[in-house]
């Protein structure tokens, strides 16, 4: 039989197949990094050995991979120009923070492994959304399951244990209020701005548990009335017309508004996602912001489990089927710190993935550099050789060290104690037009994300 070229292109646009990928974590957790990386290694994987373990490429199917214009065109395009433009500054600079969703698709060309592809078509294509969120958006999940006066108990119970002077502060500014019997929205108003402010300085102090998330990266919604409420001990009966019974409605369309068309309009749309840990970071902050970390990722881990009774499978109909946790900057620590870092992070998610269901998605952790920024190698001491990592710091100043031991399991007091942990900022390197950024398990991220889609 003749297969006309008609034919062949009907042919050929059916075996085209699309997956829309989620990269979430922590404000700083490494998105953009592991997104600019992530679209580098693909477009230049036609010319460069930069993924020696994506099958696809050890196999040598894979042809090349482009941006093409993204479907959703409601959602701001990622910046990637901008991300490589500070990469190949002089001296080289990290992408600057984005605060916002983004996205970008590729198109990733390559010849079909499996025998009845192959034979239908020589080529096929697999286009790949890959959507940037905060992860704080996340820790909202569990305010649509309270209603104001619950979640004011929760969140009033939680600042009351914060030690910190500018908590009390703001704490003892609302306790004589009468919002019940106070009307208009300008005080409202005023205390929901020292509460995002209160929010934001905790987020610097390293705790990250923050509700609602989106007070501190409102994206679009900056300055929205929407983002102007606060917790407050609500009576069992509202007045009408009263400022708390304007606080009450501000949190219902905070549910309504902003978190419910959240998860509808993105969160059910991943057929993958990947959640960025920046452990290392947190070791180096100390037990405390260690311990707020832990926390804040079993909340947004909340969002990953969706078992017949949860508000998730009751709302929507999520259908990620993967959920790659990445422990971020493994670049920090010798190579033979990978496997503990690897080790810690799962001690991190282990616990919350057993206690809850998790129907039918795969997990894996692994430790990545996006960006790798130090060289791995040697130094001499004592007579014998010690694994170190060497790079140039934020400054210029070029340093080779040994950064310490990652813990194999959740670190206790006595790891506080003795073992510190130094954590550089370093420069990323610099970097050519058309290579692909030096990396750490890129290929294996990239393998467990779309490995399976093209065969
Ligand atoms: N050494 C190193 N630093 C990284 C890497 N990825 C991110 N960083 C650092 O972490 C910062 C925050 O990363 P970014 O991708 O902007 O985080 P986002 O807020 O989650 O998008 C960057 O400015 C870098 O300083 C990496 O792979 N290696
Ligand atoms: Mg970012």
């Amino acid at each position: 039989m003749k297969i006309t070229r008609q034919t062949k292109n009907l042919i050929n646009r059916g075996l085209d197949t699309h997956i829309r990928i989620g990269v979430t974590g922590l404000s700083r957790a490494g998105k953009t990094a592991f997104i600019t990386s992530l679209v580098n290694q693909l477009i230049s994987s036609a010319t460069n050995d930069n993924l020696p373990l994506l099958r696809v490429q050890q196999q040598q199917r894979l042809l090349g991979a482009r941006r093409v214009p993204q479907k959703n065109l409601l959602t701001p395009r990622f910046n990637l120009d901008a991300s490589i433009k500070s990469l190949s500054s002089t001296p080289p600079q990290w992408p600057q923070p984005t605060r916002d969703v983004s996205e970008i698709r590729l198109a990733i060309k390559y010849k079909p492994n499996s025998r009845t592809r192959k034979l239908l078509s020589r080529t096929a294509t697999l286009y790949l959304d890959i959507v940037d969120y905060p992860g704080e958006w996340l820790l909202d999940l569990p305010m649509l399951e309270m209603d104001f006066a619950t979640w004011s108990a929760n969140q009033l119970q939680h600042l009351e244990q914060i030690p910190l002077p500018e908590v009390k502060k703001w704490l003892q500014s609302v306790v004589d209020l009468k919002l019940n019997q106070d009307k208009g929205d300008g005080l409202i108003n005023q205390i929901s701005n020292d509460y995002t402010q209160l929010l934001l300085l905790l987020k610097s102090h390293g705790y990250h548990h923050i509700q609602p998330g989106r007070f501190v990266l409102p994206g679009e919604l900056a300055h929205a009335p929407v983002l102007s409420f606060f917790p407050y001990v609500a009576e069992a009966k509202l007045i009408k017309g009263s400022a708390l019974e304007l606080l009450d409605k501000r949190y219902r369309e905070y549910q309504n508004q902003v978190i419910k068309p959240f998860y509808k309009r993105y969160f059910s749309e991943f057929d993958r996602q990947i959640v960025l840990v920046d452990v290392l970071s947190s070791l180096n902050q100390g037990p405390h912001a260690f311990n707020d970390m832990q926390w804040a990722i079993s909340d947004i881990m909340k969002s990953f489990s969706y078992g017949n009774n949860s508000i998730l499978r009751r709302l929507f109909a999520p259908r990620t089927d993967k959920l790659l946790f990445a422990a971020t900057k493994a670049d920090h620590v010798t190579p033979d710190q990978h496997s503990n870092l690897a080790l810690l992070l799962r001690h991190l998610v282990q616990p919350i993935w057993q206690y809850v269901s998790f129907e039918n998605v795969e997990m894996e952790c692994l430790p990545v550099a996006s960006i790798s920024a130090t060289e791995a190698g040697y130094v001499e001491s004592k007579g014998k050789a010690q694994p170190a990592i060497s790079g140039t710091l934020d400054n210029g100043e070029k340093i080779t060290l040994y950064p310490g031991e990652v813990p194999a399991t959740l670190p206790n007091a006595h790891f506080w104690k003795n073992s510190g942990f130094e954590f550089s900022s370093f420069q990323p390197k610099s970097c050519g037009e058309g290579e692909a950024l030096p990396h750490i398990a890129m290929d294996k991220a990239i393998e467990f994300l779309i490995g399976d889609k093209l065969r």
